[in-house]
Parts: structure tokens; C-alpha cells; sequence
């Protein structure tokens, strides 16, 4: 990636100082301006489903075991626009607007083909302090539904800024009745020293089924083995049994390979250099709501594109103050801003049951609750037209 601009250095110095005595709350960080993205990280929801082929595919499997592994590779074929999709674009990771409550990003994945029919993508930000987004990505056609949040927990050390993701997704098959818990990877920023930004991966996460197969990801960074970048290895297992049905290595932004735990032989590849993604479609900026991310961000987002700090700031505390008047007024009346697509639960029993398998808590203190899409919201906002400005 690129390093620091000749012009930016003098910024950089006094930044790393400042992330040096951080408190853990990534949206406080004040980065110099040419580390800023115009995109806000309501729209990151959208990574899940760039590939609406490879999200569908389970569905159409009539075989248990096949069914969980395509659920880990659909996984695995996101990770590359997850975690480096930004580097590869922009050079580096870039900082994103922090998200203000309420604030939306809808969009779809059509489909020319006819085969796959139509991803939509909701998301949604539940919570401001600490920032939590929500998500439902939707395919009616084959009965498939992902939904999820997440938020993140900071820490600097050594250079490095360590994140550690809390929240959990959840993929859901019609047909099959099937849930897969989907844990979220640790992940860690290199790079910062030189002012060129990258994710790292570390740790491990996990998929655990309904239908009671477990799918392992151990993530090596660096790879102490192979010596290459965002390397893993993964495994599905069949739960209580001690056989591995298939392993997967390689590299997540890369080549990987699925192989037959018995036999070793190769079953199927992956290659994210070469598989292309399909664009989201967004409604026009003067169709969108008052409250979806590009409309409301628009005089922020042109601003950071034509380099006008001034501006930026000036419109950037425009939204921060509204905010916080919103929020005052709330406290005042006694009721809390209605998330439009999501709600708070003090359970979700999908999760609960899933959970308890593995040891994998919820930490709703840490997301301001345990959220779940709310069918009933969203069929009342399907039935009815738009909100105007006005309401
Ligand atoms: C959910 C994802 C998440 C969001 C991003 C940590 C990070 C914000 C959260 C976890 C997505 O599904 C996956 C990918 C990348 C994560 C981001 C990487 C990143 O650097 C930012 C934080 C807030 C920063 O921008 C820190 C500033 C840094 C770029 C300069 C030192």
C-alpha cells in the first residue's frame, strides 16, 4: 500500500500519540484527513453477500454434510471483501464514518440471470454509544436469510490496533429448517507506523449447525507455515463425531482448496482473485430516505472526495449536533428512537440453543442488547408507501 503523503506526515506523528493513549473507542479516534473514507460503516453489512451465487448455493443441496461445507465456503468467499477489499481499492484501510443511530442502508443484488432472483440488503444502525450495526440480507427465491450485528471492542498495543468483534451472524435455510451460528473474527491493524493501515486476521472463528456439524476457521495471519498472507485452515466436522468430513487451506483473498477428510483428494477449489462480485444496486440519492446512509452523508461524502476539510467538519457536526438533540429531546419525553427493521431482545432462542453447543456468549452489554430483524416491522414497512420527508 502506499505509504504516508509528503503532505500528510506532520499529521501523522501527533495521531499515532493520540492512538497511543486511546480508550478502546475506535469512533473517537480523530484521524488526519487523508485516512478518512467516505463510506460509513453501515454499508460494510453489504460484504456478506457479494457473491448472491455462492449465498444461495446451500439451498439447492439436498445432502446435510455438502450443505454445511457450502455454508463454510459462501463464509470464507467473504472474507476477502470483508478485510481487504478497502486496501485493495483505496491502497489502505481507511477510516469509516461512524454511523449515527438510525441511520440505514438498503440495497439489492438483482439478478439478470433469472436464477438466482433477488439479495436485498438491510442494514441498520441500532446503537450510537457503543456503535453496533445491524443486518438482514434476504433472498426470497431460495429461502435463504442471513441476519446479524456487530460492534467492536479496541485495544493498542505494540503498534498495532487489536479489535476484537462482538456479535454473531446467523444463516438461516427455508427449506431445510437449518441455523448455522456464525462467530466473527478477531481482527488486528498492521501497518500504522508507516501510514499505510491493513487487517490481519487472528485467532479462529466457528459455524455450528442445527443439523449438527461444526466448521472450524483457524486464521495464521502471516502464515508461520506457508510464509503467506491470510492463510487458514478449516474443518467440518460432524458434532461428537471424531472424523473430519473435509479440511480447506489456502488463502482467503486468494486460492483455497476443499479436500475429502478420508480420502485427501480434492472435491472443489476457490479462487477470490478471479470470481467477481456482483454490484449492489442503490436507489438514486433523491428516491432514498432521509435516513439512508448516502443521503444523509452526501455533503459529508462530497466534501472528503474534493479534499475540503473545512466543509467536511462543518457538515459532519451539522449531523453530530441534530443527533444530539434528537437524543435530548428523547430522554426528555421518556421513549427511545424506534429502530425501523430491528429490535432488542432479552433473548433470541435461535442463537441460545446454538450457543450453548460451543460456549459462545452473547455479551449484550457490549452491543446494547441482543438484536434480531423484525419480520413484523418489516412486512408493515413493505405493506405501506415510503415515509415522506415531512413525517
Ligand atoms: C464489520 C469489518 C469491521 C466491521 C470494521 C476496525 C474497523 C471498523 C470495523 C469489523 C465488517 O463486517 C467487517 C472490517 C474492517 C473493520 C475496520 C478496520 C478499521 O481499521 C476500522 C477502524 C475503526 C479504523 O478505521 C481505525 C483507523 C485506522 C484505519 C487508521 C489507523
Amino acid at each position: 500500500g502506499a505509504a504516508v503523503p509528503p503532505a500528510a506526515k506532520s499529521s501523522w506523528g501527533p495521531f499515532l500519540k493520540s492512538i497511543a493513549s486511546f480508550n478502546g473507542d475506535l469512533a473517537s479516534l480523530t484521524a488526519p484527513p487523508f485516512i478518512l473514507s467516505s463510506t460509513s460503516l453501515t454499508e460494510y453489512s453489504g460484504y456478506w453477500a457479494e457473491h448472491p451465487e455462492l449465498f444461495i448455493a446451500p439451498a439447492k443441496e439436498k445432502d446435510a454434510a455438502k450443505r454445511a461445507l457450502l455454508v463454510l465456503k459462501w463464509f470464507l468467499s467473504t472474507l476477502k471483501q470483508q478485510y481487504s477489499s478497502r486496501n485493495e481499492k483505496l491502497g489502505s484501510e481507511k477510516k469509516p464514518l461512524n454511523p449515527f443511530l438510525g441511520e440505514l442502508f438498503l440495497g439489492v443484488w438483482k439478478d439478470e440471470s433469472g436464477v438466482i432472483g433477488e439479495t436485498k440488503l438491510i442494514s441498520e444502525q441500532v446503537s450510537h454509544h457503543p456503535p453496533v450495526t445491524a443486518y438482514a440480507i434476504i433472498n426470497e427465491k431460495y429461502g435463504v436469510k442471513l441476519e446479524g450485528y456487530n460492534g467492536q471492542k479496541a485495544s493498542f498495543s505494540k503498534g498495532t490496533i487489536n479489535v476484537k468483534q462482538v456479535g454473531h451472524a446467523i444463516y438461516h435455510l427455508k427449506e431445510f429448517d437449518e441455523h448455522y451460528l456464525i462467530t466473527l473474527p478477531s481482527l488486528h491493524i498492521e501497518g500504522i507506523v508507516y501510514g499505510s493501515p491493513y487487517v490481519e486476521l487472528n485467532k479462529s472463528t466457528t459455524i455450528t449447525s442445527s443439523s449438527g456439524y461444526v466448521a472450524t476457521i483457524d486464521y495464521s495471519g502471516k502464515g508461520w507455515i506457508s510464509g503467506k498472507k491470510n492463510s487458514f485452515t478449516a474443518t467440518l466436522t460432524k458434532e461428537g463425531g471424531k472424523d473430519v468430513l473435509y479440511t480447506i487451506d489456502g488463502q482467503w483473498n486468494d486460492k483455497f482448496t476443499v479436500k475429502d477428510g478420508k480420502s485427501k483428494s480434492e472435491v472443489d477449489s476457490y479462487n477470490a482473485k478471479i470470481t467477481k462480485t456482483t454490484p449492489l444496486y442503490i436507489a438514486p440519492i433523491e428516491e432514498q430516505d432521509p435516513l439512508e446512509s448516502r443521503r444523509a452523508w452526501q455533503k459529508v461524502q462530497d466534501a472528503i472526495g474534493r479534499g475540503d476539510l473545512e466543509t467536511t467538519g462543518a457538515e459532519k457536526s451539522k449531523i453530530e449536533n441534530e443527533q444530539r438533540e434528537m437524543r435530548k429531546r428523547e430522554k426528555e419525553e421518556g421513549r427511545e428512537w424506534e429502530r425501523r427493521y430491528f429490535s432488542r431482545v432479552e433473548e433470541d432462542p435461535v442463537f441460545t440453543k446454538l450457543a450453548a453447543k460451543r460456549e459462545i456468549t452473547a455479551e449484550a452489554d457490549k452491543t446494547s442488547g441482543i438484536w434480531v430483524f423484525d419480520e413484523e416491522k418489516y412486512k408493515k414497512l413493505l405493506a405501506s408507501p415510503a415515509p415522506s420527508e415531512e413525517s
